[in-house]
């Protein structure tokens, strides 16, 4: 397969002013009559050169230059190439090709999901349903005429407005759409289907009414208020915190079963994975319903950031990712908690976005090559991109941020430009120079942060000294120092802020300060001290860094119960947490657990003062994954034991605080998604999952009566989950039969009746994992089934999967193969496990590299599983 270099990037030779697309569609196949108006780009200085327009998959049926068909050697058709190799400098190209959706199982380009037609589009998907110079700085005005039999499909939808519809002979009918605003083919969209349709309104700021319409099969009819209730919010939080208004007349939402990802932000017609989208209190989960909300403004949020405004190229892919990951990340901050909010983005960043960066697919958030581009909608472009525009906006200051996002979207409005664009418009708003800050784009990596300090009892200086370096990775070392935001406080022995004095006289010094770090080293001085203080770190990961500093155990449970910054309180109990669960990792099983833990976590369980959201996530033990990441070598199933042991301890020491918990927090009268009832449930659900873990037989009647009269999921799947955690096995297949009883036609919820199998090491083990791909309920052509057992398995089940006899490695590497015939998008996203073979101990290495090369080695690999394979194993 071929590389493909952003150093290579040239102007599109030909442009496209409009798209009009006519397609039929038909149970054996759709035919799709395209005519394009195309001229010479003058900024190109390619001159009369051919044209090539780009396809995949498609049967070309006729080809005419304007209104004449041309000959055989007029045009050559070599399947990824359609090229015509002499036209004049304006012209029309009418093209006619065949398509079957109905046998397309990669999901890209247009195909059939429960007997209906959607597309996807985004990245390269538009040259599987005609030819296209398929690349997002083509922008055109499209329309589309669609045409399909009425009783079957009375939904017809594309972008923007519909302008003109009607019945056509043999029962068929057509509708016909036109987006006035140009747009890239990517985001181009199409559904056709028997969809029941929820209409609400929305009055924009300047006094415009919308029409808001979600599209989903008869059965979910129900399931559609929380994404409209989520879609409005966002529409309101973009005018108010970014000036921006929707500008069609019309935004439509539709659910399919059948996608490779979580949604797409296709120009006024959203196509969300169901599980993405639909939602009610009996089917799911309070994280599900938080999910929803996050990701309907994340897709309504592209309309400016990705639509408005797009991408030169798809080098440019954070562009319009990490800044709308940003937006919409601050709108979850904005109707939640921001601290909890802060707490779940580290917490992905540095357990998934730090290892990536760490592995073999390490990249910047701007790669400078890729051989499918589809491999790089990554935790890096999406979770990192947000981190470093959140930087910008913690260097600038809010309002210059929104003054700098103002002249962005002015600039830029109708264009497809670059991360480099964006930056510039930062700077010119704000007078910053952010010329190093640049190189976040350049350098993959994660940044270390070594900081030690000294105090000066003479002179009342308390000296920190902060190194930075950045590990090398695949084609990048001896890296250049970045521009970082380090923010940070100093306590007092009483847990007082103390003011940051930089100089001897300053007066008024602010207690918390962001240093910038731009140098391998800086030493910072704050004087005015009498004794030496506690340092409160990065304080709401103002970095995404790694921050090495020799904190005590004293020090850290001194922050835990004092640091006035919740993010820190919970890092500094992660920091303790971790520090102790590492130091038995390999120790005998009698080994003391240090009982400061203990008294921590009692006193977090009991204190009912404290905001009980922050109490939920400091109860939370490091993750299997996180400590993975964080150790080298890993011993996985040692580091699982050693987890577990303090878990127990916790749990047994903690069993009367546990049951007091869980009767404190019972009862929340209407079910509500708001911050204080979801800490109230997740409260209680980890005290059954701890009380279970320990085998105690109140716990397991609580977790029974719990499942049994739950009003709602989230109650329903943790005690669900306890009980599938526990050794009671009658209990659990019983629980398990019956929640699949009541559940089985709702395929959303049999999705995480698979995972709570699949990711628990108790349940999970190989044998039922083969056991539920045999199940009548999963489908190897859905993906969403693929990832609650496969990638369940592998991502979550961590001890199973990394079983000492290597069987876990080669039952992932036998179904990446099976599944990269069907869908190599989502085979190259379920090897990644098996790519991070070098992070682990020399006995589980060999077997996950000898598994590694059996996928290798499959006859016909995809591009997509090719370039994960071949970036590890060099
Ligand atoms: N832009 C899409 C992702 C498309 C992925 C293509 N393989 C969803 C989103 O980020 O909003
Ligand atoms: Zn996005």
């Amino acid at each position: 397969p071929q590389t493909i270099y952003l150093s290579e990037y040239r102007v599109p030779a030909y442009l496209v002013d409009t798209v009009d697309l006519r397609f039929e569609l038909f149970e054996d196949g759709a035919r799709v009559h395209s005519t394009l108006a195309i001229r010479r780009n003058p900024e190109s200085e390619e001159g009369a050169v051919p044209l090539e327009l780009d396809g995949d998959s498609l049967v070309l049926e006729s080809v005419a230059l304007n209104g004449q068909d041309l000959a055989a050697g007029e045009f050559e058709d070599r399947g990824d190439k359609l090229i015509v190799a002499s036209v004049p400098e304006k012209f029309e190209l009418s093209v006619v090709t065949w398509i079957e959706p109905q046998n397309n199982t990669r999901l890209e380009g247009l195909y059939k999901s429960s007997g209906m037609f959607c597309t996807q589009c985004e990245a390269e998907g538009f040259r599987c349903i005609t030819f296209f110079p398929d690349r997002p700085d083509v922008m055109a005005r499209y329309k589309t005429r669609v045409e399909a039999d009425k009783s079957a499909y009375p939904v017809l939808l594309s972008n923007g407005n519909p302008i003109e519809s009607g019945d056509l002979d043999d029962g068929r009918h057509f509708v016909t759409w036109e987006d006035p605003f140009p747009k890239p083919c990517y985001l181009f969209a199409l559904v056709a289907g028997d969809l029941v349709e929820k209409r609400d309104t929305f009055t924009t700021c300047s006094g415009r009414d919308i029409d808001l319409r979600m599209y989903v099969e008869p059965r979910n009819a129900e399931k559609c208020d929380h994404a409209m209730d989520s879609l409005k919010r966002s529409m309101r939080w973009d005018e108010d915190v970014y000036g921006r208004e929707y500008d069609l007349d019309i935004f439509m939402i539709v659910a399919v079963d059948d996608f490779n990802m979580g949604a797409m932000e296709n120009k006024g017609l959203n196509i969300f994975n169901s599980s993405c989208v639909l939602a009610s209190k009996e089917t799911a989960t309070d994280a599900a319903f938080q999910r929803i909300e996050a990701i309907v403004a994340h897709e309504y949020f592209h309309n400016w950031s990705g639509n408005r405004v797009t991408c030169r190229d798809w080098f440019q892919l954070s562009l319009k990712e990490g800044f709308t990951v940003l937006r919409d990340s601050q709108f979850s901050a904005d109707m939640g908690s921001d601290t909890v909010k802060r707490i779940e983005d580290a917490t992905l960043m540095r357990t998934a976005q730090f290892a990536e960066d760490a592995g073999p697919m390490s990249h910047p958030i701007r790669p400078s090559s890729y051989i499918e581009i589809s491999n790089f909608y990554t935790l890096t472009i999406y979770e990192k991109g947000a981190e470093v525009v959140r930087m910008i906006r913690t260097l600038l200051g809010p309002e210059l941020f929104r003054k700098g996002s103002d002249l962005y979207f002015e600039r830029h409005d109708g264009q497809a430009v670059t991360t480099d664009d964006f930056v510039k418009a930062m700077e010119d708003a704000s007078g910053r120079d952010l010329s190093q800050f640049r190189l976040w784009y350049e350098q993959a990596g994660t940044p270390v942060l070594e900081v030690t300090d000294q105090f000066d009892q003479g002179q009342g200086v308390y000296r920190l000294t902060i190194r930075q370096s950045i590990p090398d990775t695949p084609g990048q070392a001896d890296k250049k120092p970045q521009h970082i935001p380090f923010a940070l406080g100093l306590l007092d022995e009483h847990g007082k802020a103390l003011p940051l004095r930089l100089s001897v006289d300053e007066q008024d010094a602010p207690t918390e300060r962001v240093l910038e770090l731009t140098d391998a080293e800086h030493v910072f001085e704050f004087h005015g001290l009498t004794e030496k203080p506690v340092p409160s770190l990065l304080r709401h990961f103002s970095a995404p860094v790694r921050v090495h500093y020799p904190w005590t155990r004293e020090q850290l449970l001194f922050l835990i119960s004092h640091d006035p910054d919740g993010f820190n309180r919970w890092d500094a109990g992660q920091r303790l947490a971790v520090d102790i669960i590492q130091s038995l990792v390999g120790q005998p099983k009698d080994t003391p657990v240090d009982p400061r833990l203990v008294t921590a976590y009692r006193h977090l369980i009991s204190d009912s003062a404290l905001d009980q959201a922050l109490v939920d996530k400091m109860l939370q033990l490091p993750s299997e994954a996180y400590l993975v990441e964080l150790a080298s070598d890993a011993d996985v199933p040692a580091i699982h034991a050693a987890r577990e042991r303090v878990l127990k301890h916790l749990a047994i020491a903690l069993r009367d605080d546990l049951v007091a918990c869980y009767r404190r927090n019972a009862g929340d009268g209407d079910y509500a998604v708001t911050p204080e009832q979801v800490a109230r449930r997740s409260l209680r659900n980890t005290a059954l999952a701890w009380l279970l873990m320990i085998n105690d037989e109140e716990g397991r009647e609580l977790a029974l009566r719990q499942f049994r009269e739950a009003d709602n999921m989230t109650d329903r799947m943790g005690a669900l989950r306890a009980l599938v955690n526990s050794e009671y096995e009658a209990d659990r297949d019983q629980v398990l039969g019956d929640f699949y009883q009541r559940f089985q036609a709702d395929p959303q919820v049999v999705e995480q009746w698979f995972s709570v199998q699949a990711a628990s090491s108790v349940a999970g083990r190989l044998g039922k994992i083969h056991d539920l791909l045999a199940h009548d309920a999963f489908d190897w052509r859905n993906p969403n089934k693929v990832r609650s057992v496969v990638g369940a398995f592998a991502g979550q089940n961590l001890s199973g999967f990394h079983a000492e006899d290597g069987s876990g490695y080669e039952f992932l590497a036998d179904q990446v193969c099976r599944l990269d015939d069907i869908n190599p998008q989502i085979a190259a996203r379920l090897v990644t496990p098996l790519a991070r073979w070098r992070k682990f101990a020399p006995a589980y290495r060999g077997k996950m590299k000898a598994a590694l090369e059996t996928v290798r080695d499959k006859s016909g690999l995809s591009k997509d599983v090719y370039e994960v394979v071949h970036k590890s194993l060099v």
